[in-house]
């Protein structure tokens, strides 16, 4: 398969400038304690766009103690909601002036479609800003009739200095779904972003020192998950620190967090999401659905539909619609407006799902379509899709996290339950059926923090979701996102007449 461009260069004027390549500590752009820099790479042809610094142990803790000053002794804790929602609201206007520049920034390090970046990331990114800012000013405690002799209220207070880390599938959409509550409940906070995307994350903390977001309450401190990133959850002065990532990196920042100062964590991890397909669907819909599931951000997302059940009754016609409809799937430069699949953020990640691919051919499933590269520079891989997976074999149970379903058939609804559900994985679950019954059924069995009935990926800042098992803790978006950055203290007083 040959990758699509569209054979202009129009997309050159697209490729934004790099304005930003170093740390933001206390409201400054700074080198790196040590001078390091690393390369940050565009996946679309492996060349490097430009050199960022690498930020470790010294630079989080200069982080630290700039947010930590801004926690203790800053205006930002301390302004009343309605303020902190107003410059939160103009932080989002920044965005909305720069969003043609922040979708490239996005395009280029991770190999996004620069029309979704336009049309969904960037737009999201000022949304969850606008979301928790209208949050911000209703943060309320509890009043509390104890006893006849006592009363309390309850304070809802911010939780202190956060550790974000960021992974790269969306580079932007992530900062902000953990920036804007963080902000919203008055804390203040050292981000870093992944390695692979370090570009809009800076471009991030320019417009925050522009929308007034006071010096120390963001930094950023771009570097490598074992160095910075563990710097981060080991530090014995920040107070939660909370991560998106791999299954095996949140086992190590929990650990980290237990042996150093017990911080709070939240995680949110990997996923090998079931989409069920019922005898009752319309085939051309749920293989569109099938398909979007998957090859959406080109299956680097956690919630991917990795894998794909279909009722035995429509399976052979969904196979069939299946296949025409990905291999008409059009792979190329993420800045071309008719492409649907850019490339895999890098090599690693490129050569991770490759082997898998091979491990799948090995494993004994069909290849139905796809199973190599395609193009000759860059890390595009051809929409792939195995049929006779087996339960146990490793593409059905190991999260790829590329371009790459597992089609099953199966004959009862216990049977779907059952197997949809043997997994150490719980993050999402699509079911496609007119039947009330079997999708109120389905819903309530599946083990999985989000549930999309004849839809997928419908997304909204105001619906939570998150973990079940293995697939971490805590809720992002909705206003169970605002409770991970705040605590609950109890103010307890004697009434009139009582013994104390
Ligand atoms: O993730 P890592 P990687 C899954 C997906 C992918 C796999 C590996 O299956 O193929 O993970 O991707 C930082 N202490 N997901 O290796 O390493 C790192 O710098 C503290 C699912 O890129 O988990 C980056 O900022 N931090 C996922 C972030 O953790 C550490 C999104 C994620 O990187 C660290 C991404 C350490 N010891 C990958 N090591 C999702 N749930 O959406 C690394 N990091």
């Amino acid at each position: 398969m040959a990758i699509q461009t569209n054979g202009s260069s129009d997309y050159l004027n697209k490729i934004p400038q790099i304005k930003f390549t170093k740390l933001f500590i206390n409201g400054e752009f700074v080198d790196s304690t040590s001078g390091k820099t690393f390369e940050t790479i565009d996946p679309r042809t492996g060349e490097v766009i430009a050199r960022v610094a690498e930020g470790g142990k010294e630079d989080v803790d200069l982080a630290v103690k700039a947010a930590r000053n801004a926690f203790d002794h800053g205006p930002w804790p301390r302004l009343c909601g309605t303020a902190r929602g107003r410059i939160m609201m103009k932080f989002a206007d920044l965005i909305d002036e720069n969003v043609e520049e922040l979708a490239a920034l996005d395009t280029i390090d991770a190999g996004k479609l620069f029309s979704g970046g336009k049309a969904v990331d960037i737009p999201q990114a000022a949304a969850f800003l606008r979301y928790y800012a209208g949050a911000a000013d209703k943060i309320h405690g509890a009043t509390l009739k104890m006893s006849a002799e006592l009363q309390a209220y309850t304070l809802r207070e911010p939780i202190g200095v956060v550790g974000q880390i960021i992974p790269w599938n969306f580079p932007s959409s992530m900062f902000f779904m953990k920036v804007s509550p963080a902000l919203a409940a008055g804390c203040t906070m050292v981000v870093k972003p992944a390695e692979q995307t370090p570009l809009s994350s800076l471009y991030y903390a320019h417009l925050a020192k522009l929308a007034g977001i006071p010096d120390g309450v963001i930094n950023v401190i771009t570097g490598y998950g074992q160095s910075a990133g563990a710097a981060i959850s080991s530090h014995m002065d920040i107070d939660k620190v909370s991560f998106t990532g791999s299954t095996e990196v949140g086992r190590l920042v929990m650990q980290a967090a237990a042996t150093s100062n017990l911080k709070v964590v939240s995680l949110e991890l990997g996923g090998k999401s079931p989409l069920i397909i019922f005898d009752d669907a319309d085939v051309d819909k749920a293989a569109d659905l099938a398909l979007l599931g998957i090859l959406y951000n080109k299956g680097e997302i956690c919630v991917a539909s990795s894998r794909v059940f279909v009722q035995e009754g429509i399976y052979d016609e969904f196979v069939k619609k299946l296949a025409e409809k990905a291999k008409a799937w059009v792979v190329g430069d993420p800045f071309d407006p008719t492409v649907r699949q850019g490339p895999q953020v890098d090599k690693k990640q490129f050569e991770k799902i490759l082997s898998y691919i091979e491990h799948g051919k090995r494993e004994g499933a069909t290849l139905l379509t796809g199973g190599k590269p395609c193009g000759s520079k860059g890390y595009y891989i051809e929409p792939t899709i195995f049929t006779d997976v087996m339960d146990n074999m490793l593409i059905a149970k190991d999260e790829i996290f590329g371009p790459v379903m597992s089609l099953m058939k199966f004959k009862t609804i216990d049977e779907a339950i059952n197997r949809a559900n043997a997994t150490r994985y719980g993050l999402a679950a699509g079911i496609v059926t007119n039947d009330l019954n079997v999708a109120n059924t389905v819903s309530r069995s599946i083990r999985a923090g989000i549930i999309w009935i004849n839809c997928y990926f419908a997304f909204d800042k105001d619906c939570p979701y998150g973990g079940y098992k293995m697939s971490g803790f805590g809720r992002d978006f909705g206003l169970e996102a605002l409770d991970k950055y705040l605590q609950v203290k109890s103010v307890v007083t004697p009434i009139y007449n009582s013994p104390w």
